[in-house]
């Protein structure tokens, strides 16, 4: 008896939920094709472990026969559409809001960037050069499909609504943050929009997509999936592969998404993998259906993430979706770029190559770009940033007892007795605490 049959049995033993039992057994009949044999009795030998065609001549199966899965793009870096069938149509007016949720974050990006510079912030991370990956993908959803991101997603948060003053008070962790001061600068979340709140730790995020996946499709008549954001660097954790392997062999409706830009910190893609990128594990190693897309062109992904929302939405099956960019920034406030790549190369993916500089051409094709217009804006966006700096660093952190609060829903008593030290400490050593910083 296999080691998930005993399971399914013990699970039945010990009366779980009937519906989980149900979709376990389901996984396992739709796998487990009857009457193994050696002998092929069609042109496909059925072992347990594979089906597949027996050959009597003996041939290593080197990576190079196989060929990379194709990148779909539909707009070229001059903002022309070759196939106008793939146009999607979008219109005017959601097109400029794509385009202006783009820019807004590039904006606010630079000025934070250089806040931290300044010792205003205690650390950022930019997103230059991915905008397209966020905004295509990110209208492509519905609030209801729920994100889990890595941290350098910040413009799926522009185009669901996540407001200027709430970046900024998370980066500084004062009393109107959402996070009650508990994180790193870029660390959001946002119950309200459908944003589960990054953690730092990379890959945590993906097998807990998967399991919120896994009971979404447990739901009668769901309408929701899950995406899952995460950088090809941090594709190459072991919470990676459980994640693939649960959403291939449970049938999770959830999108895994890789930024794959090229880096990770420092380590470029090549030395990260040797295989075709993240797409080429998905379709022959874990079994799920794959996309590769150009990740600066904002349409290709917002064609490619209708179809794969479609997708896992009637099959009950995840999708591998692997976006192509470019890292345009350094990776954090913590690191210098130019120490491990060309000043040169950063160049192209800084202007021809630039998701908002194509999405831009296609706009002045089309006779919706305005020059002037655009410069307002930009500069309406930085008054707007600068302000919110000034207002949010002058803001009280939330006070310092909270920060036993928020993971129990009940606070046990080993934190309550903690917090209770801690509130004598500082009441008997005043003096030595800057307590006017924090509300009180
Ligand atoms: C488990 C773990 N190991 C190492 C780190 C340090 N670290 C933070 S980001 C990062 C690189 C991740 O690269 P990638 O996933 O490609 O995302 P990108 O930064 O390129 O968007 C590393 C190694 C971490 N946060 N967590
Ligand atoms: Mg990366």
């Amino acid at each position: 008896m296999s080691f998930l049959r005993k399971s399914v049995q013990l699970l039945g033993a010990v009366g779980r939920n009937q519906q989980h039992l149900k979709a376990i057994r389901g996984a396992i009949s739709a796998a487990a094709p009857r009457g193994y044999s050696s002998e092929a009795s069609t042109d496909y030998a059925n072992f347990p472990g594979a089906k597949a065609p027996f050959v009597s001549k003996l041939k290593l199966n080197m990576p190079e026969d196989y060929a990379p899965i194709p990148i779909y793009r539909v707009m070229d870096r001059d903002g022309f559409i070759a196939d106008e069938s793939q146009d999607p149509q979008l219109g005017r007016e959601v097109v400029e809001k794509m385009f202006r949720d783009m820019v807004l974050l590039n904006t606010m990006d630079k000025i934070l960037y250089e806040s931290q510079r300044q010792g205003r912030i205690s650390f950022y991370m930019t997103n230059f050069g991915e905008e397209a990956s966020h905004i295509g993908s990110a209208a492509a959803l519905e609030m209801r499909d729920l994100i889990y991101a890595q941290y350098r997603e910040a413009g799926v948060l522009v185009w669901r609504g996540f407001r200027i003053d709430q970046f900024i008070d998370q980066c500084f962790g004062n009393q109107d943050d959402l996070g009650r001061g508990k994180q790193m600068p870029v660390h959001y979340g946002s119950k309200e929009l459908n944003f589960v709140t990054i953690s730092s730790p990379l890959s945590t995020q993906m097998p807990q997509a998967v399991g919120a996946a896994y009971a979404m499709k447990l739901r009668p008549d769901n309408d929701a999936c899950v995406v899952c954001y995460f950088g090809e660097g941090a594709a190459s954790e072991g919470d990676a592969h459980a994640a693939f392997n649960f959403a291939a062999t449970l049938g999770c409706p959830v999108i895994l998404f890789c930024r794959n830009n090229g880096f990770a910190i420092s380590t470029p893609s090549h030395e990260q993998y040797k295989g075709d990128g993240i797409a080429g594990r998905g379709p022959m190693g874990y079994g799920i259906a794959t996309i590769r897309v150009d990740g600066t062109d904002v349409f290709a992904v917002y064609n490619a993430m209708k179809a794969a929302k479609e997708y896992v939405l009637k099959e009950n099956k995840p999708v591998v979706f692997e976006a192509l960019a470019y890292r345009v920034s350094h990776h954090s406030t913590s690191d210098d770029s130019t120490a491990y790549r060309s000043a040169d190369e950063i160049e192209v993916w800084n202007s021809v190559e630039h998701p908002i500089s194509k999405l831009k051409r296609y706009m002045v094709h089309k006779g919706w770009f305005n020059e002037e217009e655009e410069s307002a804006f930009v500069k309406d966006v930085r008054k707007r940033v600068l302000k919110q700096i000034a207002v949010s660093e002058k803001k009280t952190k939330p006070n310092w007892s909270e920060m036993f609060e928020g993971v129990y829903a009940e606070m046990p008593q080993h934190l309550v007795e903690q917090q209770k030290e801690l509130q004598q400490h500082v009441e008997a050593h005043k003096e030595f605490y800057p307590l006017k910083n924090f509300k009180q």
